[in-house]
Parts: C-alpha cells; sequence; structure tokens
C-alpha cells in the first residue's frame, strides 16, 4: 500500500512560516507515534505492507521530508530522506503559494536505497525525485523490481505560466520514461484535489517496466489504485535491452558525477 508524500499533514510548504513553528505543526517525533500507531496495528492485522511520507524530525533537531516502508508485520524495514528538494527557501512575492522545501528541510543524507523484503527488491523516493533519472538508475544499480514513491505536485506552476496539461504529463513521463528505462515497476500515490483551496494534480499510477501504465487514478477522490503486477516483466528488460552489466560504459558516463550544473561543451573538430 503506498500512501502519498506528506501524507499526514498538508502540504505546508506552501506556507511561508518559521522552521520552528513549522516543526511545532507538521513534524513527527517518532515513527509510528500516537496518531499513527493504529495505522501499524491494522496493517499488521491485515498483513498488507506499506509506504507512508511524512516530515521526520529527527532527536538530534534535522527535518527531513521522510518516507518508511514496513514488512507484512508493519515492521520498519527501510527509511528514505528525500533528496530532491524543489522550490525555494527564500519568500516569493506575488505568488498564490510559496515552495519552501529547501526551507523546511535538510536534504536527505542517507541515499537512495534497495531493500529486499516479502521477497521483493523495491526502492523508494519522494515526489521530485521521480524527475531526476539518477534517482531510479541508483535503485536500479541495486537491483530494485519495484520503485515506489508518494508526491505532492500542485497543478499550478508559480515560476512560469505553464499550461495545466503538462502537469499530468510531465508527472505520467517521468514514472514511465524511468519505468522502462531500468527495467523497473513504479507505483507512484498521490495527495491530490483541493488541499486548504490549492489544487494538485491526481494521476497515481502503477507503470509496467514496459512503459505502459497498467493502472491510474480516475478522479480527484480517495481511490485505490490497483494492480496484480508480473514481476517476471522486469526480467526480460534487465536481461536483454537493459543488461547494464553489458551494455553499460561508466568510462563515458563521468560528467553524470563530475559536474553539479552544465558546464561549457567538449567537443573538439577530429583530427
Ligand atoms: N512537488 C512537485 C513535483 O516535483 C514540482 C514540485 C512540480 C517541481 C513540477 C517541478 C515541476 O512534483 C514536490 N513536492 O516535489
Amino acid at each position: 500500500m503506498v500512501f502519498p508524500e506528506l501524507a499526514l499533514t498538508t502540504f505546508f510548504p506552501r506556507y511561508w512560516m518559521t522552521e520552528d513553528e513549522a516543526v511545532d505543526r507538521f513534524f513527527e517525533r517518532s515513527m509510528p507515534g500516537p496518531e499513527t500507531k493504529p495505522l501499524f496495528s491494522l496493517a499488521a492485522e491485515l498483513k498488507i505492507g506499506f509506504y507512508l511520507g511524512y516530515a521526520e524530525l529527527t532527536p538530534e533537531g534535522r527535518r527531513f521530508n521522510t518516507a518508511i516502508m514496513t514488512d507484512e508485520n508493519a515492521k520498519i524495514v527501510g527509511r528514505y530522506r528525500k533528496i530532491h528538494l524543489p522550490g525555494h527557501s527564500h519568500h516569493i512575492e506575488g505568488t498564490p503559494f510559496q515552495h519552501l522545501e529547501k526551507k523546511f528541510f535538510d536534504v536527505g543524507n542517507e541515499g537512495f536505497n534497495v531493500w529486499e523484503t516479502q521477497g521483493v527488491r523495491m526502492g523508494m523516493c519522494l515526489c521530485n525525485d521521480r524527475r531526476w533519472s539518477e534517482t531510479y538508475r541508483v535503485m536500479a544499480l541495486q537491483s530494485a523490481e519495484i520503485v515506489v514513491l508518494g508526491y505532492n505536485t500542485p497543478s499550478m506552476n508559480i515560476h512560469w505560466p505553464e499550461p495545466i496539461h503538462l502537469r499530468m504529463f510531465s508527472h505520467l513521463i517521468s514514472l514511465q520514461g524511468n519505468a522502462y528505462g531500468n527495467g523497473l515497476w513504479v507505483a507512484a500515490a498521490g495527495k491530490c484535489g483541493s488541499e486548504d483551496g490549492f489544487h494538485m494534480i491526481g494521476g497515481s499510477a502503477i507503470v509496467s517496466p514496459t512503459g505502459e501504465i497498467v493502472a491510474q487514478a480516475q478522479t480527484e477522490e480517495d481511490e485505490l489504485v490497483f494492480a496484480n503486477i508480473d514481476l517476471s516483466i522486469g526480467e526480460a528488460f534487465r536481461e536483454h535491452v537493459f543488461n547494464f552489466a553489458k551494455h553499460r560504459r561508466p568510462e563515458h558516463y563521468k560528467l553524470i558525477v563530475e559536474r553539479t550544473g552544465a558546464g561549457p561543451p567538449l567537443g573538439k573538430a577530429p583530427d
């Protein structure tokens, strides 16, 4: 069961406030905590493992946009702290809302990992991470079979007048292209519709390693998007077209880790 990003609270990075106020109102000090214990108990009773996104305050006072993954006994087997934090940390004038993830959260400090649970190798990420190909490649290089993620995607772009249909298009193509390019199943759950009067896109979906969408939310209401998936489909892609060991040439990829931002071209006239 994949729940969305920041599933326990409103998407509070849309609001300007101090970090202390955000911590007081929206961050979990323990997981499970008193409010989430019933979710863990029911999941254990039903033998359903789950992914849950929430705002994490560590005992040392670090703040992360976090997700946990449990096994079928509601035992936490993995934790992921969001690495690609979109938006800004200063106040932007003249927009209907902010996007202050860089203000309220530290960059995740535990990397992109894959866990073996319930007989499946499963990786996790969060929202904006799904737009970056490196996210999936690092997990596919750990032999992931499925990547699960939650998201909160405002339908309005506060930086430029992006046509609204592109918000759904870029969301889905990020899932489909990267599922295909890494031989992965991808399951993404969005918190959507009007939250405090601010609209977020729906489009929760389950995507096959073929890149095809096998199940997708039809509304912006509460929905269970479900599919019986065949993990062996991914094996075919990882064995042939995306057989990393056979086809990848990391000696030619070094710019990917050497450069953070784009730099000057390297092309030269042939001898
Ligand atoms: N939300 C958005 C997301 O990546 C965004 C922010 C939307 C960034 C569209 C760029 C383009 O879906 C979160 N919470 O990351």
